[in-house]
């Protein structure tokens, strides 16, 4: 029903193989189904609850699934948010909402399931934290150890919590997360550690069920454009990917644009799109509050450029500023926390909108790809500590009301 194949030679491998790039030419790999063969029926997932799970005929994982529950997130429809922006009809589809807090989750109880029907007895990942978190998570779920490698410094603390108290070992790098990712490749490569970054395809199935999911929710319908934030760009391949085989199933008619967003200080993907090239040039000092995305070589940028590509999509960059502007607004007009990562896709929302790319009578959904509590010290820093006053009432009215005499 399915193999796994590189997108740049068309070599294809057995699918029980532990390889995560093509063996000839070095190309990315891909799993691959025909579609012909996939019996399922739209009918058959009416009424079924959301989950990754619900779209098993479509998830190429044999055994029983290593699961948290993880998918069914909501889709907010946020009016007062898109009136502000300028916008018709927009959705927010909150990931935050998963098992540990962020889209990995979709990832890994595909990959984990994975690691666990290719007979692998342990678990890695280089991280800027939510892979992290999720992997160890599931690595204690499936009984298995679990490796991470960390930027020392720069992942939030949330995140850093997660993988510590589910008893990965934790272990920061003197280097960025291109460093720490090009040092746990090579630890795989030579150690038996099944991969979980997201250039393992099989977590960008898993990952691609939020395509699945979006267009389950609206009525078997795509958004016009889908906006997410772009850091190892596998999750806008995936969802795009996602999305093109409910299509070829014949489920929806349409496959949306696929929106990229980046901060400006660490936007490889986006300089790549500006200049119309079909790979990117790496940057070595990224740098922006939102180090979830803080990332200057994407192993998955190839397939991001051609999503982006394909669907007629688009790629743009936001500053911290408009990225921290954006989660207050998100939280503070609609009550939806996320942290500073997943604000870039509002933040590009409204760049967008103001700027003419983005029609006002669209419909859009911004994917918010992980949770307010990931990072408390940015809150912290841009809200400020709590007031702090006495254990009587008049302190207490005087900073509630601090207008009164
Ligand atoms: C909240 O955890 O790369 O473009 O190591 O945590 O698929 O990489 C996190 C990425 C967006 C970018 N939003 O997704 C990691 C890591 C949040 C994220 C992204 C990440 P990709």
């Amino acid at each position: 029903m399915y193999h796994v194949k590189c997108i740049k030679c068309n070599t294809e491998f057995e699918r029980n193989e532990v390889i995560y790039t093509c063996k000839k030419c070095g190309g990315l790999l891909v799993v691959e189904y025909d579609l012909s063969k996939i019996k399922l029926k739209r009918e058959e997932l009416d009424g079924v609850p959301l989950s990754v799970w619900k779209y098993r005929a479509l998830i190429p994982v044999e055994i029983d699934p290593i699961s948290l529950k993880e998918g069914g997130t909501p889709l907010y429809k946020c009016d007062r948010l898109a009136e502000l922006i300028g916008i018709k009809e927009l959705y927010v589809k909150h990931e935050g909402m998963n098992p540990t807090g962020s889209f990995k989750d979709r990832g890994m109880t595909v990959g984990v399931s994975k690691a666990i029907e290719l007979g692998m007895k342990a678990v890695a990942c280089a991280s800027t934290g939510n892979t992290s978190a999720s992997l160890s998570a599931y690595a204690s779920k499936a009984k298995i150890p679990a490796v991470v490698l960390l930027p020392a410094g720069k992942v939030a603390l949330g995140k850093v919590a997660q993988a510590l108290m589910h008893g990965a070992k934790v272990i920061g790098i003197k280097g960025n997360f291109d460093d720490a990712l090009r040092l746990v490749r090579e630890f795989c490569a030579e150690e038996e550690f099944y991969l979980l970054n997201s250039i393992n395809p099989f977590r960008l199935e898993g990952q691609k069920t939020i395509g699945y999911e979006i267009a389950d929710q609206l009525g078997w319908s795509s958004p016009d454009r889908v906006i997410l934030p772009v850091g190892n760009a596998g999750n806008i391949t995936a969802i795009f990917k996602g999305f093109t085989e409910f299509k070829d199933l014949g489920f929806i008619d349409r496959v949306p644009k696929m929106i990229g967003i980046q901060a400006e200080g660490s936007s490889p993907v986006v300089e790549a799109f500006r200049a119309k090239k079909n790979d990117i040039v790496p940057e070595s000092n990224p740098e922006t509050i939102a180090t979830a995305i803080r990332i200057g070589n994407p192993v998955n940028a190839v397939k991001a450029l051609n999503a982006i590509y394909d669907s007629g999509g688009f790629a743009d960059t936001v500053t911290d500023d408009e990225i921290v502007q954006a989660q207050k607004d998100l939280a503070r007009i609609e009550g939806i926390g996320v942290e500073p990562a997943s604000a870039t896709s509002i933040a590009g929302l409204k760049k967008l909108v103001d700027t003419g790319v983005i029609d006002r009578d669209e419909r859009v959904v911004c994917i918010t790809t992980g949770h307010l509590l990931k990072d408390p010290e940015e809150v912290v820093g841009i809200c400020g500590e709590p007031i702090e006053v006495e254990a009587n009432i008049e302190a207490l009215k005087k900073v509630i009301f601090p207008d009164l005499p």
